[in-house]
């Protein structure tokens, strides 16, 4: 179920020849054409396609959980007004992503099965915990504020589907980045204990947030492939200093202190040199040992499980409808009586 109804020809089934199919590719990616989803394509760009959206999407679902737990909690009925929509702009971006794989030849419905199982990745940053309302703004400010960062260059990807997901992901990004910075600003005016809870939250996301835009582009195993695919315009390490060298300014209007002695800016380069990285941590939490992993893996599960009566429904919602159509078609006076 969920597959796209798009008529795709079978992998590899074309009259040119490979040699005639793999030059065009070619002339594309080096054209900076968009690949689409009836273009031929080699089957490694598709896989690495079909691994690079689907563990976005996974993120943007499993990226609702640390938010969603503090609806009921927002303390004003205008800041749950906006976390609530806030939460489900990050739903919409799973369905946007998830459509954005299905055009490559998966279903969704395997798709779900590996994040479910537990063999597909989603993004680190999900598996930590929100236990104040300052993460609220933490998550906003710096991880939208990282995901932006990461997923601009990505609304250029050469393959179509994704590349327009993006775009529309990065305009609701912008204001979720806003609204988690406007609680950092209204925390770090407010009370001493709503300053230090503020703080405190940001000593917490610092660090995951740094990790998150993937190993050093020394260890990046995907990066040079992905590259010349024109699938990732900047690598790991440099979009990771774009947002240190911007969030470094933020933190100063917010009053607060980035938890890392070793940052200062370096006039030579131009940029902020940063601490050393613990990644020991992100292999930990990447092996599905972080704070969350097993609460958010079960949280997924749980919610899967519970909308099976949906599915089921609009399951045989459709077939009966097909039913009447195909009726109505073999016998047309009886629609017109
Ligand atoms: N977490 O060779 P590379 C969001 C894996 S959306 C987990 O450098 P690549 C919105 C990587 O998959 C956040 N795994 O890989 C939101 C690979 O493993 P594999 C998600 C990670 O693909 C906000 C291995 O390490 N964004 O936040 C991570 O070239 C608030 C080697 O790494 C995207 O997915 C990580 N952090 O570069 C929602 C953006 N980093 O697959 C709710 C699209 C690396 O071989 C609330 N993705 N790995 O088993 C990308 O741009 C890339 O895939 C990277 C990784 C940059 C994440």
């Amino acid at each position: 179920m969920y597959t796209q109804a798009i008529d795709l020809a079978p992998h590899g089934d074309t009259a040119t020849t490979g040699d005639a199919r793999e030059r065009a590719f070619e002339a594309a990616i080096a054209q900076d054409r968009r690949i689409e989803a009836q273009d031929w394509m080699p089957e490694g760009y598709r896989k690495t396609l079909i691994r690079q959206i689907s563990q976005h999407a996974h993120s943007e679902v499993v990226g609702m959980l640390p938010e969603g737990n503090w609806v009921t909690r927002a303390p004003s009925l205008q800041r749950k007004a906006i976390l609530l929509a806030k939460v489900q702009d990050e739903g919409g971006h799973g369905l946007y992503l998830y459509a954005a794989a299905e055009t490559l030849g998966v279903s969704r419905d395997e798709l779900i099965d590996a994040l479910l199982s537990g063999r597909a990745k989603y993004s680190s940053i999900f598996n930590y915990p929100a236990p104040s309302w300052a993460d609220m703004g933490a998550i906003g400010w710096l991880v939208d504020g990282a995901a932006i960062m990461n997923q601009i260059p990505l609304c250029r990807c050469s393959y179509g589907p994704y590349a327009r997901a993006m775009i529309r992901i990065c305009k609701e990004e912008s204001f979720h980045q806003r609204q988690g910075f406007d609680i950092m600003l209204s925390l770090s005016r407010g009370s001493a204990a709503q300053k230090a809870m503020a703080q405190e939250a940001l000593n917490r996301w610092w660090w995951p947030v740094v990790m998150m835009f993937g190993p050093s582009d020394s260890e990046s195993i995907h990066s040079a492939q992905t590259t010349a695919w024109g699938i990732k315009r900047i690598s790991n390490d440099e979009l990771r200093q774009r947002f240190i060298d911007a969030t470094v300014p933020q933190a100063a209007l917010l009053g607060l202190t980035i938890p890392d002695p070793d940052l200062k800016w370096n006039a030579e380069r131009g940029h902020h040199d940063h601490g050393a990285i613990d990644w020991s941590e992100f292999r930990r939490v990447l092996a599905g040992d972080g704070p969350c992993n097993r609460e958010r893996l079960a949280a997924r599960r749980r919610a899967h499980e519970n909308g099976a009566w949906v599915r089921e429904a609009a399951m045989a919602h459709a077939a009966r409808q097909a039913r009447r159509e195909l009726a109505t078609a073999a016998t047309p006076e009886a629609s017109e009586a």
